[in-house]
């Protein structure tokens, strides 16, 4: 199939030329933000740096870094670069602790975000033929509004059904012939079992492609999606610091994401140094915005790990591609010294061949950080006896040791007894921290 893209010239330009725009496009976003936001100014003056310093995108490295805790400290606009009447959408991120963060997008950087989005959906093979059924959630997250917008913007069949109600989901993909589903990829999960539960045959579906993302999921998963929905499933990556989901997007390759370089500038740092990592090494993934009006963030440290490699791809994009993100330095669990993902937990799972509904707890015995993973049978192990049921879990513990390095205590239980999310699923429960 010949591969298609939204821009080609931007999305296949030669490695030099991404570079140029990007160096041309940071030395003027530097310039605007020290000159119209008083916070970066003195993060800048701070820094002994001034905008005549950044003379190319290698300069990047000589500016401060941002993170979440200026936009608490700035809250609401305080970081914005333009007035509020050319602000024309807000977007907000709850977190789970502190105040939300809040984004503002003008005119144009709207247009960037649905570019963003319309490439992502092109390299799936979308086009204005597709009927694209959007099940993120509308409103403050980003999700549900940016993908909608990347649909249109290609002049697909926009089903704005935003998060919820599964079964009328169901019933819409059927009878609107859906071919693309964007969500979550724990959602997708759970449409597919709730289409298997109700005897709804996947060729009721008409869906072409999956865009998942907004939580971090295995390749695992991805190959489990796209069996049970008869898909092909792809990767997109975002937040909302950034623009939201099209930061980076998957194509058929299936070998990383391929960030919109004319747009966002990525590094890879080390977390407890700052200072970058080689090509290839895992690190923090460090974003700036060199095209964004409103809120061109410089440096934000997303605190997800991953790395990035600058081959071509095989599908001809010339963009540098970011692994998936196998999480956040946040979500990463210290059990006993040992850096534990919940991520490698789900691979294993998958392997052993369980669905991926799984709670990890973990809690304090007798000083000692304890870790269990509870994960649901399928129905066909749900009659197994006492005995049968122990001995896989002894056998599950013993792979989670084998690739962790630590106990885990496995609970087989009742299928369908793990809460199922409409958004990102909620995967750990770690009691320490009360
Ligand atoms: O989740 C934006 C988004 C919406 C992305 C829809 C993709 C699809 P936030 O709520 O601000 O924004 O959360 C951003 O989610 O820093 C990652 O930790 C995680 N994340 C997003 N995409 C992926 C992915 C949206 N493909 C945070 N794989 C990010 C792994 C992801 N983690």
């Amino acid at each position: 199939m010949e591969e298609r893209y939204w821009q080609k010239e931007i999305e296949t330009a030669p490695r030099e030329q991404i570079e140029a725009w990007q160096s041309e496009r940071l030395i003027d976003t530097v310039k605007r933000v020290y000159e119209n936001v008083p916070y970066y100014r003195d993060m800048m003056d701070k820094a002994g740096v001034k905008p005549e310093d950044i003379k190319s995108r290698d300069d990047i490295v000589k500016l401060p870094f941002t993170c979440k805790q200026d936009l608490r400290d700035t809250y609401p606009y305080g970081l914005f670069a333009v007035p509020l009447k050319d602000v024309v959408r807000l977007h907000a991120s709850s977190g789970t602790t502190g105040k939300q963060i809040v984004v503002g997008y003008t005119k144009h950087d709207l247009e960037i975000w649905d570019d963003c989005t319309a490439r992502q959906l092109v390299a799936t093979g979308a086009d204005e033929n597709s009927v694209v059924h959007v099940s993120y959630g509308y409103g403050l997250f980003t999700g549900g509004l940016g993908l909608h917008g990347g649909a249109q913007h290609i002049g697909a069949t926009t089903v704005p059904v935003s998060s919820g109600n599964t079964q009328r989901q169901l019933t819409i993909m059927q009878d609107f012939g859906s071919t693309v589903l964007c969500c979550t990829p724990s959602y997708a999960m759970f449409l597919a079992e709730t289409a298997e539960k109700q005897g709804i045959p996947k060729e009721n579906f008409k869906l072409k492609a999956g865009i998942f993302g907004a939580e971090p999921w295995t390749e695992e998963m991805r190959h489990e999606i796209e069996k049970r929905l008869g898909l092909e499933a792809f990767d997109v990556y975002g937040l909302t610091e950034i623009i939201g989901p099209g930061v980076s997007y998957g194509c058929h390759a299936h070998d990383g994401m391929h960030v919109n370089e004319d747009h966002f500038i990525i590094e890879i740092i080390n977390p407890e140094t700052g200072e970058p990592v080689k090509e290839g090494e895992q690190g923090e993934i460090v974003f700036s915005c060199i095209t964004k009006e409103a809120f061109p963030i410089l440096r934000y440290r997303t605190r997800d790990i991953g790395y990035v490699k600058y081959e071509k791809c095989s599908c001809g994009r010339t963009f540098a591609r970011m692994s998936k993100p196998m999480g956040r330095t946040d979500d990463m669990l210290i059990i006993r010294g040992v850096n534990v993902f919940p991520s490698q937990i789900e691979t294993v799972l998958i392997k052993m061949g369980y669905l991926p509904n799984y709670q990890i707890i973990v809690d304090t015995k007798d000083n000692l950080d304890t870790l269990a993973v509870k994960v649901e049978m399928g129905e066909q192990h749900f009659d197994d006896v006492v005995k049968e049921i122990n001995r896989r879990e002894s056998e599950l513990a013993g792979e989670l040791k084998s690739l962790l390095g630590v106990n885990a205590k496995v609970i087989l239980c009742a299928p369908n007894s793990i809460e199922r999310s409409e958004g990102k699923a909620k995967r750990v429960v770690d009691n320490r921290k009360k």
